[in-house]
């Protein structure tokens, strides 16, 4: 397959509809709550006793945000939400004053417990804390990573040998640095102590990432590496657009892109995705890879109020980004 040049034009775009709206979007909505609030939103997604589970951002009638689990067999309909959080800013806790926010999840099998990565927010600004658990009921809070201004965090599901470094943790987040925002890699032995920091997928002047890129779903491991997407924005004159991009990392060494989509896979279009707080939005947070269907299942925020789906097949993506080179 020729690969076009970085500034041609895909006049061919095997890349059209590659992530197709949910018909019944959005899937979840704040009125779907067995409490008052002002919006469900960026969930993280994982499998959990053969259910697909949401952890749900919630934000409550002060502008707060705690997270709540929601399942569903099917991971589209009949979801069942927990009538109380499984996760809440603590009163004694300086970080998490004013919430919590945009959780990822992942399966560490070294240590047979779930991860969730989750911005704490508070005056000191937006910082990356970590909690596991076993069962969604009982969690273990470790605190906060990295020192802010950090967002949009997940760890990958098992340790890299890079070089000649012993066995260690990879992280991907979105420090803001003198005002760049870009997606940045870390390392770490212990989940402690971090290093090895480098960008690794930075925005694209001019372009429609061009302002901010942060990850959207935790990284998804397929045979042609893990598959992550991300959100790209645009300032524009009526205010930020946040679309959907995805990307290719090495399977081994996950410091290397190998593939990154040139063109935007969603862009606010649907009317849930123009109408809430804040309009314009599609943030990806959580995915569902089912190999055997082919069928990759994403889970975004929506206008900072609801929760829409979109389904794709990975292999058309995987085919579309060959054809992009970084
Ligand atoms: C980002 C995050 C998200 C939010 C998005 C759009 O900075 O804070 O939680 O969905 O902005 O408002």
């Amino acid at each position: 397959m020729r690969q076009k040049q970085r500034n041609e034009p895909n006049l061919h775009p095997p890349w059209r509809n590659l992530l197709k709206r949910y018909p019944q979007n959005p899937i979840i909505t704040p009125s779907d709550w067995p409490y008052q609030v002002n919006s469900t939103f960026n969930p993280a997604a994982t499998v959990f006793q053969d259910k697909i589970l949401l952890l749900v951002r919630v934000e409550d009638c002060r502008g707060f945000s705690h997270l709540t689990v929601a399942t569903s067999k099917n991971g589209v309909d009949n979801w069942e939400i927990e009538e109380t959080p499984a996760l809440f800013p603590e009163t004694d806790v300086r970080e998490e004053q004013w919430g919590l926010e945009d959780p990822r999840i992942v399966w560490l099998e070294e240590e047979q417990k779930y991860a969730i990565t989750y911005v704490s927010f508070s005056k000191g600004g937006p910082v990356i804390s970590l909690a596991f658990t076993e069962d969604f009921k009982k969690f273990d809070k470790k605190g906060s990573l990295l020192p802010p201004e950090d967002k949009d965090a997940s760890l990958f599901p098992r340790k890299f040998t890079v070089g000649d470094s012993q066995p260690r943790y990879a992280l991907i987040h979105r420090p803001i640095i003198r005002g760049e925002a870009h997606i940045w890699l870390s390392f770490s032995p212990d989940l402690k102590h971090w290093g090895d920091h480098r960008v690794l997928i930075p925005t694209r002047h001019g372009w429609w990432d061009q302002h901010r890129v942060g990850l959207g779903t935790q990284p998804i491991e397929t045979p042609n590496g893990w598959l992550i997407f991300y959100h790209g924005v645009r300032a524009t004159a009526s205010g930020d657009l946040y679309r959907v991009g995805a990307a290719m990392l090495d399977l081994e060494n996950p410091t290397r892109v190998t593939y990154r989509s040139q063109e935007w896979l969603m862009s606010p279009a649907a009317s849930f995705e123009w109408l809430g707080d804040v309009p314009g939005v599609i943030f990806p947070s959580g995915a569902i890879f089912d190999p055997e269907k082919d069928e990759i299942k994403l889970y975004y925020g929506a206008a900072d109020q609801s929760i829409g789906l979109a389904t794709g097949s990975y292999q058309d993506i995987w085919r579309y980004l060959q054809f992009c080179p970084v």
